[in-house]
């Protein structure tokens, strides 16, 4: 790389199963990952960004033929939902990948070629419990047979049906030891700790090969030399991440700049299939593994599980319509630890949004704004010798920018918002102890240094919501005229405002929820 090339960094979400439209779950995923992404190209990185969909498997195929149409039918129509959720919700994705995609299927083809040409792969009879909602097989154990005289899958509560079919099998059982060891020397690759820790004892108590491939339906990747075979879907489905970045040609630009990922994010739920079987599929084929899998928690709505059966599962551009798309991006990031499960309930966004968004940082803006337009010609203000109180809160802002770095760094999105809220906080009691609108009458110096203090704290915050709330963070910038380009990046951070510089006319950006009348 010369030095003029930015550092490159790869991101992904899960790839979705489009038998069904989106739900607020995957809205989370994919806007955590979209703040991430975002706050990398403000920091100066080559970004890729990339989310999509999971087309095969027998899910798939049982939905499409419930609802009369072609698997192919179904993949596309809901495809397209989920594309549409993206937009809707600003996602500044790279590549929208399809696991229907040709390339795709070159990338799913050469990395069984691989795994085969290692030894890992051979034919034997796969005889036991498959969970079809979970594409995933379960051991005996892990299943219970319950009173209407089906047997389910213990940990997610989804049926499981005895399974008999010549299959292949990945050697799983190879890689435990491996795998323990890359761990050891990776405490990161997995987060948080306490969900890598549940991956960790599971491979602890010992691995057993996988089933990697399925005769009974024709949905999904043939495997290499055997069409009789189609790829299990999880196989095909990780693979999604390699083909992004160009796999099978591992020549590509594209590849040796971007693999390995750095970040895979991703549920708890799907936490085994890639911070153990995708390190075990790369090793044995060769191929350098992710820097990471973070993985989330899930939300619930008001504490209770969403589901079709109760109703209260919510389209994301419901909530979008009711709220707006910055204030649902801003709620889910401050409200929930990254990492945790967390709740959503229409007190607790309208919350947020009249008090972090209207009142601390809406109101401080506006207020600021709205004098230095009254009293200072509408241009940034020249400010005079700093006091002890000025020094303070200006540094205080400008040590936000390590701060939020290191928690983003961490996907700790929530701290990352604490932190600034808190120096929002001690703004506003700045803003409040000083005064402006009493020293406008007795300190007109006085005013105009406190006006540019509390301008310069807002535009760095302002620099700093971006990933989260491009659209409101944006019209902010707009009125504290900072042009687009450089002036928007992390790199401008400590350049303050320019004395005498032009203002547009203020104008509220973020408006506070008034219940509709009954
Ligand atoms: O698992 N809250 O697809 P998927 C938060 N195709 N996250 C949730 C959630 C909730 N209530 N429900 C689901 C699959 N998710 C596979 C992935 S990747 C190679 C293949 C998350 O549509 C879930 O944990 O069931 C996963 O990360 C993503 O949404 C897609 O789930």
């Amino acid at each position: 790389m010369t030095s003029t090339e930015l550092n490159p960094y790869f991101i992904t979400t899960a790839i979705s199963y489009p038998n069904g439209v989106p739900h607020i779950g995957h809205a989370y995923e994919v806007i955590a990952t979209d703040a991430m992404a975002r706050f990398k190209r403000l920091d100066g990185y080559d970004v890729f960004f990339m989310t999509g969909t999971d087309e095969h498997g027998q899910k798939m195929l049982q939905t499409a033929q419930q609802q009369g149409v072609s698997p192919r039918e179904l993949a596309q129509r809901n495809s397209d939902a989920f594309q549409q959720m993206n937009d809707e919700l600003g996602i500044s994705y790279d590549r929208f990948i399809r696991t229907t995609d040709p390339d795709h299927l070159d990338a799913a083809q050469e990395i069984w070629r691989r795994m085969e040409a290692n030894g890992d792969i051979y034919l034997d009879k796969y005889a036991g419990w498959y969970s079809v909602r979970d594409e995933a097989y379960y051991a005996e154990e892990d299943t219970e047979l319950r009173e209407d005289g089906l047997r389910y899958a213990t940990e997610t509560d989804t049926e499981v049906t005895w399974t008999e079919e010549e299959s292949y099998f990945f050697r799983l059982s190879a890689y435990q030891d491996k795998l323990l060891e890359h761990y050891r020397n990776h405490p990161d690759f997995g987060a948080p700790r306490s969900r890598f820790n549940e991956v960790i004892r599971f491979v602890e108590r010992g691995l057993q090969d996988l089933s990697i491939s399925r005769t009974t339906f024709d949905w999904g990747v043939p495997v290499p030399g055997n069409d009789a075979h189609v790829m299990y879907v999880w196989v095909d489905a990780l693979t999604n991440y390699l083909t992004g970045a160009g796999f099978p040609d591992t020549d590509a630009a594209s590849f040796t700049k971007y693999w390995p990922a750095d970040v895979h994010v991703i549920g708890k739920d799907i936490s085994r299939f890639h911070a153990i079987y995708w390190p075990a599929f790369l090793m044995s084929a060769g191929l350098e593994l992710p820097e990471r899998v973070m993985i989330h928690g899930f939300l619930h709505n008001n504490g209770v599980k969403m589901s079709k059966s109760l109703g209260n599962v919510i389209a994301p551009a419901d909530f979008i319509g009711q709220y707006g798309l910055d204030t649902i991006r801003y709620f889910f990031l401050r409200e929930v630890p990254f990492g945790a499960d967390g709740s959503y309930s229409h007190e607790a966004i309208v919350g947020r949004m009249n008090a972090d968004l209207a009142n601390n940082l809406g109101n401080l803006a506006q207020r600021s704004l709205s004098m230095v337009k009254k009293n200072c010609g509408g241009q940034v203000p020249e400010p005079s010798a700093f006091s002890a109180a000025d020094e303070q809160i200006l540094q205080q802002a400008e040590a936000l920018l390590k701060g939020v770095r290191d928690r983003f760094e961490k996907q700790e999105f929530s701290r990352a918002l604490e932190e600034i809220w808190a120096v929002l906080g001690d703004a506003n009691a700045y803003f409040a102890e000083q005064a402006p609108w009493v020293l406008r009458k007795t300190d007109e110096e006085r005013m105009r240094t406190v006006l540019y203090v509390t301008l310069e704290v807002v535009r760095k915050v302002a620099l700093l919501v971006q990933p989260v709330m491009p659209d409101a963070a944006s019209q902010l910038l707009d009125v504290l005229g900072q042009p687009d380009g450089a002036a928007r990046t992390f790199a401008a951070f400590g350049q303050p405002l320019t004395a005498g510089s032009e203002l547009p006319a203020p104008s509220p950006i973020f408006p506070r929820y008034e219940e509709p009348a009954e």
